[in-house]
């Protein structure tokens, strides 16, 4: 039991673990206010470089929207919609702050579950993880950016099908169709994501908040704006310390210390 989200730290590794897995971690307004608070952490925080995002439990990475919630919301004619203003602001908040985040999915990733996931940079599935959105069983759709970003990941049709039809896909199917970036036993995805974001912690922390903005832009601008944004970021890198400090530290045969600047 405990906070509804949890956090921890292993290294340069920031760990996000939402825990509520009675309700396979179904999102409430309370878990994604502490997700915010955790991503000022990860964000303010120098020796987090990279962060995992997982669920607690042996059934769900996380099942959307907490549906006892929302029906409540409507039985007491709430005006605004709460979650929908957090999930949207918060998941373009992971997608934006200048560090790598790999989502660790076991079980189900399902509606805004699925979302979440796909607001990360990266995705490790377990073997055991399954993929979907429901929302039009439902008189529903993806509201926090599921249609935007799935479609950007595997294509318009791939992303229509899996949204008109709700099926399920398991971590074969989504490996294949790009959704995922590795498939891992299920007693392993957790330390195989956890070992990608230790390999990613020891870039150079300007390096990859340049790359990650620069790829993110390339699913929205043109070709020239792309490749004069990247013209930009690579001249910055180009005056940095780190830069200095990695050529420096190839031509001595040792690591380098990266200080982000
Ligand atoms: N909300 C709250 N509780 C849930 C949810 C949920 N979404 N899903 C499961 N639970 C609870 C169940 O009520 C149950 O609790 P209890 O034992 O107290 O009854 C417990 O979790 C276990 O669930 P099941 O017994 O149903 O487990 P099964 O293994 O039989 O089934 C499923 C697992 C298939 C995942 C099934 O639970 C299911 O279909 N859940 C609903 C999934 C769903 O429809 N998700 C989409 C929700 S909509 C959404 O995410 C929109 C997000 C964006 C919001 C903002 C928009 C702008």
């Amino acid at each position: 039991m405990g906070e509804p989200v949890l956090y921890s730290q292993e290294e340069a590794v920031g760990v996000i673990t939402l825990n509520r897995p009675e309700a396979l971690n179904a999102l409430t307004v309370e878990m994604l206010d502490l997700l915010d608070t955790y991503l000022d952490k990860v964000e303010g925080d120098g020796t987090v470089r990279s962060v995992i995002l997982t669920g607690a439990g042996e059934k769900a990475f996380c099942v959307g929207a907490d549906l006892k919630a929302r029906m409540q919301e409507y039985e007491e004619a709430v005006a605004e919609d709460p979650m929908a203003i957090r999930v949207r602001r918060i998941f373009r908040r992971i997608e934006t702050i200048g560090k790598p985040f790999i989502a660790a999915i076991h079980g189900y990733a399902l509606g805004g579950g699925l979302e979440l996931a796909l607001a990360c940079d990266l995705r490790v599935a377990s073997e055991a993880a399954k993929f979907g959105f429901p929302e039009a069983n439902v008189g529903s759709m993806p509201g926090a950016g599921g249609t935007q970003r799935l479609a950007r990941l595997v294509g318009p049709a791939k992303a229509k099908e899996l949204m008109f039809t709700g099926e399920r896909i398991d971590a074969q199917e989504a490996y294949r169709i790009g959704l995922v970036n590795r498939v891992a036993p299920v007693d392993r995805y957790l330390e195989e994501a956890k070992s990608l974001a230790q390999t990613m912690a020891h870039k150079a922390p300007l390096s990859i908040r340049y790359i990650k903005m620069a790829v993110n832009l390339s699913q929205d601008v043109d070709l020239e704006t792309g490749l004069a944004f990247e013209q930009n970021c690579h001249a910055i890198l180009r005056h940095s310390e780190d830069r200095k400090e990695g050529i420096k530290a190839f031509l001595e045969k040792r690591e380098p210390h990266f200080i982000g600047r």
